[in-house]
């Protein structure tokens, strides 16, 4: 591959909803431009960008790949991000990265969710947008009806550059604008048709109409004449798309390769070049600084991926944003407070990887077998250390327990989990205390299927998961007294303890422990033991096998022996003591109680509010936010725990929320009752085995 220097590289996410055709562009892009010889298909898995396996088996992308496009001097740098909503994370990396974005909408079902929730994105990264109505060869496409859709869902001003040529099974091409030429599958200039003149002329008159809006000089020229040359309409277009105040529109079949040249032909001249970028804030050791997009500039590299795989190795995706950097060469990473060899140095076209000797301000590529180096952090000179901003990620809500499926997995449980999170920003995993599970957790039901699965093929680790446990706590209500005599005589020497004890409800703290002994009953060199059989009660509970809170106990006499006592007697006593006592003290729940903040669109309103109620929710009250009202409501966790699915489809996938916790609060005793009888199950089917 040849080397590209900053202004002949464009890098360009393609985002959209599921199946609008990303990875089918992607592929016809390679085609076209002459890279592959066959055109790849996503049916039969032999895509350039979905090479991962469980993307083949799946039909869809889960990861985002990059693909670089030579096109007449030019390379553009083509992130295929995944479509389906679990996968956001990898939209967020492809879209930190890319200077602009292809939205492609499927001719027949227009405007979707995850393309919704796609343009949100691009909002907040700035970036420059084209419209491509893609599969226009189908049987219902109707190009001007997905059209109409964008409008309805999002506030834009849409420019047509192209019209289709055709549509349905006589779309053959694309009527350009600009050039006022017909192009058909072969790219090749031709007069356009005569039925199609004069819509053409309306089409490009208002094309410069909004061209002219680039420049002070073209309107002017626009109102003087009404016409504007080729060369001064690109030049318009140009600053109207990079500013944002228009999302010019294209049409295309990817599958059949039509209406692909003259979209890379405008990605190149509408798109901005890593150039034309805005110098970037980045840290330093002194405070803020910025670093601007050239060769000489120093290094700012920002890592937007990493994959671990056992047979490749370890592979670490990067952006330059100033200076260059040069196979084997070493870099500091800030971050890390390490020094990495860049030995491994390649641009990676989806899985093939193509050794380079330098990588130019403003380019996409790969380096393998990095030491520490992890997504978001950034390589630069050690004599100049900087550190690049990291993008919001969402929070992950959708939790599972995780357990080893045999023996041998048990060991390499938190190692394979760790490698994962480390790849993918939006999922983490914890060791959760009060329930001794391992937990999960990702963005939804499929995101975790896609982790196990990669558990077990690419780390050999096998993997069950579990609704994962609430964090119930347990607590008494009253006060109550208990004694309980531990009395056993068997050969030798003899066991002998007797406690009396009281155990009242403490709000200010976890546990108290103290004493009323008075006489000689009872000698306090016995106290710690006690308290030590007291405290492991308290770790595992007397009721539901939860760890208890919020307990003071007075130990105010007992009996002791003068041959048979010792401590482990008493430790024993102090427990089963205990234990008598709770019950007798009105034993209860305590739930957690999360503060949850849902943001719903309108039309959703009333379905999500009377849900909350039927998750024992008490609605806070409504905010509103980014023009979205946002319902917050107090909610058990335990109504909680899959309501990351729940409110998908409540919402048509519109909607989506947080939570933290807030407090926790008595559990309802029929909910509780349901709780205790199930630990009871459990007991004594463990004591079975
Ligand atoms: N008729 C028609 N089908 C197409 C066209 N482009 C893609 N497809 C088909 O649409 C389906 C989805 O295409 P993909 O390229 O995988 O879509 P995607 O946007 O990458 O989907 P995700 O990766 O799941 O987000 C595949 O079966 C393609 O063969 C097209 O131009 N016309
Ligand atoms: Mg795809």
């Amino acid at each position: 591959m040849k080397e590209y220097t900053t202004e002949f590289i464009r890098n360009v996410a393609l985002v959209a909803h599921g199946s609008a055709g990303k990875t089918m562009m992607a592929e016809a892009f390679l085609h076209f431009s002459g890279a592959t010889t066959r055109l790849g298909n996503i049916d039969d898995g032999s895509s350039s960008s979905d090479y991962d396996e469980e993307e083949i088996r799946r039909k869809i992308s889960l990861y985002t790949s990059v693909i670089p496009v030579e096109y007449k001097n030019y390379k553009i740098n083509i992130l295929d991000a995944p479509g389906f909503p679990d996968f956001i994370g990898e939209v967020i990396s492809a879209l930190r990265v890319s200077d602009g974005a292809l939205v492609l909408l499927d001719s027949v079902s227009g405007m979707e969710v995850g393309t919704e929730i796609a343009w949100k994105y691009c909002d907040q990264f700035n970036l420059p947008r084209m419209i491509v109505v893609n599969k226009m060869d189908r049987d219902n496409a109707n190009g001007e009806k997905a059209l109409a859709s964008v409008s309805e869902s999002i506030n834009v001003r849409l420019i047509k550059i192209q019209l289709p040529w055709g549509e349905k099974q006589n779309f053959q091409g694309v009527i350009d604008l600009i050039t006022m030429k017909a192009y058909g599958k072969d790219d090749k200039a031709v007069e356009i048709p005569a039925d199609l003149k004069d819509s053409a002329l309306a089409a490009r008159a208002e094309l410069i109409e909004a061209a002219a809006e680039g420049e002070d000089a073209l309107l002017e020229k626009y109102l003087d004449t009404g016409e504007l040359t080729e060369e001064e309409l690109i030049r318009g277009l140009r600053k109207v798309v990079r500013s944002g105040s228009f999302v010019p529109v294209l049409y295309s079949a990817a599958g059949h390769e039509i209406g692909v040249g003259r979209l890379l032909d405008s990605i190149i001249s509408l798109l901005p070049s890593p150039a034309d970028l805005d110098p970037q804030d980045v840290k330093a050791k002194g405070g803020n600084e910025k670093v601007s997009p050239t060769d000489n500039g120093p290094l700012a590299a920002y890592i937007w991926k990493t994959t671990a795989d056992p047979f490749v190795g370890r592979m670490t995706y990067f952006r330059v944003y100033s200076g260059s950097i040069i196979a084997d060469s070493k870099v500091w990473n800030e971050n890390k407070e390490a020094e990495e060899r860049m030995s491994g140095l390649h641009i990676q076209r989806g899985k093939e990887q193509i050794p380079v000797k330098t990588v130019h301000a403003g380019d996409i590529a790969s380096v393998s077998k990095l030491a520490v180096s992890a997504t978001s952090d950034t390589f630069s000179d050690k004599s100049h250390p900087l550190v690049m901003p990291i993008p919001d990620y969402p929070n992950a809500l959708f939790r599972v327990a995780i357990g080893p499926k045999t023996q041998a997995d048990a060991t390499k449980i938190s190692s394979s989990l760790t490698r994962l999170c480390e790849e993918d920003m939006t999922l983490s995993w914890h060791n959760e205390k009060a329930t001794g599970q391992t937990i999960l957790q990702g963005m939804g039901d499929q995101h975790i299927d896609v982790a196990i699965r990669r558990a077990e093929t690419k780390f050999q680790v096998g993997l069950n998961t579990f609704e994962p446990k609430v964090p119930y706590r347990e607590g008494i209500t009253k006060i109550a007294s208990a004694q309980y005599r531990h009395k056993k005589q068997s050969g030798g020497s003899g066991q002998f303890g007797e406690v009396h004890l009281r155990v009242e409800p403490l709000m200010e703290e976890d546990f108290e422990f103290t004493d009323e002994l008075v006489g000689m009953n009872l000698s306090k060199s016995y106290l710690p033991a006690i308290e030590k059989g007291i405290a492991a009660t308290m770790l595992t509970g007397v009721i539901a096998g939860y760890p208890m809170h919020n307990i003071k106990v007075i130990v105010y006499d007992g009996k002791e022996h003068p041959v048979d006592s010792k401590p482990v007697a008493f430790e024993i006593a102090g427990r089963e003591a205990f234990k008598l006592a709770v019950h007798d003290a009105g034993p209860v729940l305590f739930e957690p109680i999360m503060n949850v903040r849902v943001v719903v669109p309108d039309a959703s309103m009333g379905d999500v509010m009377s849900d909350m109620n039927t998750r024992r929710g008490r609605v806070q009250g409504t905010e509103s936010e980014h023009g979205s009202t946002v319902v917050v409501a107090h909610v058990p966790l335990a109504e909680m725990l899959r309501y990351t699915t729940q409110i998908r489809s409540m919402t048509g996938g519109r909607g989506y929320f947080t939570m933290d916790l807030d407090h926790y609060e008595m559990v309802p005793s029929h909910v509780a009752a349901d709780i205790i009888e199930a630990h009871k199950k459990e007991l004594a089917e463990k004591k079975e085995e």
